[in-house]
């Protein structure tokens, strides 16, 4: 079994077996996420070490009129090599917030990571491929057993409509922050796709499947990653037929630094905030925060992504009246003028996309 022993202190184990931890706000105060603090997210065992990642072969099938199996060599070969900085999310980032509470891994706000992703493109690979008009939906595959061990069933295997799949944006990566990727996050090849819950994101990717239909790997359907399409009541009777996937990932901000119950010396009367903002398909077009329970907001500088997908870091200097104890909170708006809300809206039964406002607890004095 791969340790997990390269990961930095102050992580949050939140399960183990299979194995997910989590990043707490403060760690996730640096620019790029670095590997030792970026969260892990397993839904079935965790595959042994692979060290021959040259007999590693990943297969284009289905709707397509060319089937490819590649090497990992032959991807970097046939195709251009593309770094981009883009965020990673789980679908339940933020569940614990939920009222009723919801089974399930208890996220806070540390289900997520934004890491410098090296690879090649989704679509260059799918063009060589060449997609034929029947093609509706991919299934994505990995190579991670099924969490009872038997090697006929997959741990999870999800996918995404076919004009997702092509943004160009979306990538086959073998690296990850400038090195190779870590077993536990996928080597030797891993998907990333853009905004979008993470589960989509295959790790020890075996198997792009093009499919005439949408696809139905464990993970999809029923509530898997889906939320209600007209609102339900918290706790209510649930309607399977009033479900869709929960395809864009909402508005969300963080607080990174200082960390919450930081006590500052008495006579603190200005205090510099920084954090992060990412808005799934959207860009950030704002971060305001509230000491004052959201009486009164300020708005934060925000800086620009570096491509889409990426998040964007803010700061804010602001003033403190007097000693005492505060809460910093914090609400994101995205491009399209939707803001985080005051608590988990949209409550649905398995907690997906839960995006408070993020509150943090600060004493002066
Ligand atoms: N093969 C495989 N890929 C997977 C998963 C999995 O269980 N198996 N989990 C998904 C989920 S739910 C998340 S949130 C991300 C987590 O990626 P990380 O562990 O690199 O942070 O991987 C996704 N890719
Ligand atoms: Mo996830």
């Amino acid at each position: 079994m791969p340790d997990i022993a390269n990961k930095s202190d102050g992580l949050v184990t939140l399960g183990q077996a299979p194995l997910v931890v989590e990043t707490p706000e403060s760690l996730l105060d640096d620019d790029t996420t670095p590997t030792e603090k970026f969260y892990i997210r397993n839904n079935g065992l965790i595959p042994e070490p692979i060290r021959d990642p040259e007999n590693w072969t990943l297969t284009i099938d289905g709707e397509v009129r060319n089937p490819l199996v590649l090497t990992p060599g032959e991807l970097k070969a046939r195709f251009a090599t593309v770094t981009l900085r883009m965020v990673m999310e789980c679908g339940g980032n933020g569940r614990s917030f939920f009222e009723p509470p919801v089974p399930g891994v208890r996220w806070t706000n540390g289900g997520v990571g934004c890491a410098e992703w090296t690879g090649v493109r989704v679509a260059d690979v799918l063009r060589a491929a060449g997609v034929k008009p029947s093609a509706v939906f991919s299934g994505h595959l990995g190579a991670d057993p099924h969490l009872s061990g038997a090697t006929d069933r997959q741990a999870m295997s999800r996918g995404v409509p076919i004009a997702k799949l092509m943004e160009e944006h979306n990538l086959i990566v073998w690296g990850m922050n400038g090195q190779p990727l870590e077993t536990i996050h996928g080597f030797p090849l891993r998907l990333v796709i853009g905004g979008w819950p993470a589960s989509v994101s295959t790790k020890w990717l075996k198997r792009i499947w093009i499919r005439d239909r949408v696809h139905d790997g464990p993970g999809m359907g029923g509530l898997s990653y889906r939320v209600p399409i007209r609102p339900m009541e918290p706790g209510g009777p649930v309607d399977e037929s009033n479900f869709r996937d929960l395809e864009s990932m909402p508005v969300r901000s963080i607080v990174t630094s200082p960390a919450s119950g930081t006590r500052l010396p008495s006579g603190t009367r200005e205090v510099t905030l920084r954090g992060a903002s990412w808005a799934g398909d959207y860009a950030v077009k704002d971060v305001s925060v509230s000491i004052d329970y959201g009486a009164t907001w300020q708005t934060t500088q925000l800086d620009a992504p570096k491509n889409r997908y990426d998040w964007q870091r803010w700061t804010a200097r602001i003033a403190i009246p007097s000693d005492g104890y505060y809460e910093v909170w914090s609400r994101a708006t995205d491009t399209r003028g939707i803001s985080q809300p005051y608590i988990a809206g949209l409550w649905n039964p398995e907690g997906y996309g839960g995006n408070p406002i993020h509150r943090i607890k600060l004493r002066v004095g």
